[in-house]
């Protein structure tokens, strides 16, 4: 491994960083490489999930917690994950006009939509995270829609989740559909400014004590309103005093071990996957396809002899 790219990542230099986030994305070998020389750096980054319904403000926020951050200090990338077609670069492009008035912050923006590599979008999410923990970045936000398993899954890597809601667009039936309000470590109603705010809280209020959280941390429901930045800073304040409760009760180390549990066995998958995917005959896989849809074979006797190739 080139130790000068190294280095340069570990520096945060923004160029090495793209660079070295275009290359998990593609996966293989070189990511593999490139993430294994990293990880032993990582660790001291704060992974900030925020997710929630599509236009509940989302990007807005993470735009104004970004700067809340730097105010304070604090070294911040932002991950922006679309898990959307990555041939339409509509909402993306919306992402980064949304966020524009950072550039020359010193905030490190990122968007991915990928999913070339095997794995998939999640994979390279997760190796996405290492390099920029390795590049120093004290603070990492990351924005999923809340369109599915991608929310869950970010929450495994977050140490603090925000889930994001907004009045008037039955939010909050949404997010107690899908189960989102578990994953909550902190719940902001975003524009405020409109009516229902105070409905949207109550109704999170009313679904909190419903189903009391199997951990003695209470999400606390904060208004803001993200273009003008009120509340932000409040929001910051909620996301130290959810860390803060982590360390008093000894749960940090056991998010972190949850996180890797699912890392290490998605990663194991991967590599297993890849050894055997790429040992194969040329056209052995689609010949398999054939043969399961013909009902000739099975999947189950199949997957035994991948395991034996
Ligand atoms: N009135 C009002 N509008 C807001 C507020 N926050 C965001 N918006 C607007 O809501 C729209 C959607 O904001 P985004 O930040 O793109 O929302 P998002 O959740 O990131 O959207 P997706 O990424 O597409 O799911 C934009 O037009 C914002 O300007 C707010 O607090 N009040
Ligand atoms: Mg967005």
């Amino acid at each position: 491994m080139n130790t000068e790219f190294i280095s340069q990542i570990q520096n945060g230099s923004p160029l090495a960083v793209a660079r070295a986030i275009t290359a998990v994305e593609r996966g293989g070998a070189p990511a593999r490489e490139l993430c294994r020389a990293l990880f032993p750096h990582t660790g001291r980054a704060h992974i900030i999930g925020v997710t929630g319904a599509p236009g509940t403000g989302k990007s807005t926020l993470v735009n104004a917690l970004a700067k809340e951050f730097r105010a304070r200090e604090k070294r911040v990338a932002i991950l922006a994950i679309d898990p959307s077609s990555p041939f339409s670069g509509g909402a993306i492009l919306g992402d980064r006009l949304r966020m524009q008035d950072l550039t020359g912050t010193g905030v490190y923006i990122r968007s991915m939509a990928s999913r070339g590599q095997l794995g998939g979008l999640a994979a390279a999410v997760a190796d996405a995270l290492v390099i920029l923990d390795a590049a120093q970045f004290e603070i990492i936000l990351v924005e999923t829609v809340g369109a599915g398993q991608s929310e869950v899954d970010i929450a495994k890597h977050a140490l603090t989740t925000l889930v994001i809601e907004a009045p008037g667009l039955g939010d909050e039936i949404q997010a107690i559909k899908a189960g989102i309000l578990e994953i909550a470590d902190v719940l902001v109603v975003n524009k405020a400014d409109r009516d229902g705010a105070n409905a949207a809280v109550a109704a999170l209020q009313m679904n909190l004590n419903l189903n009391p959280n199997k951990h003695a941390w209470r999400p606390p429901i904060l208004k803001t309103i993200a273009p003008t930045s009120e509340g932000v800073s409040q929001v910051v304040d909620a996301i130290y005093k959810h860390t803060a409760y982590l360390d008093e009760h000894g749960l940090r180390a056991q998010k972190e071990r949850a996180r890797f549990d699912d890392g290490l066995r998605a990663l194991a998958q991967r590599e297993w996957l890849e050894q055997k995917m790429h040992a194969l005959p040329p056209g052995q896989w689609d010949a398999w396809l054939a043969q399961i849809t013909q009902r000739q074979r099975d999947p189950y006797s199949i997957a035994q002899e991948v395991l034996a190739s």
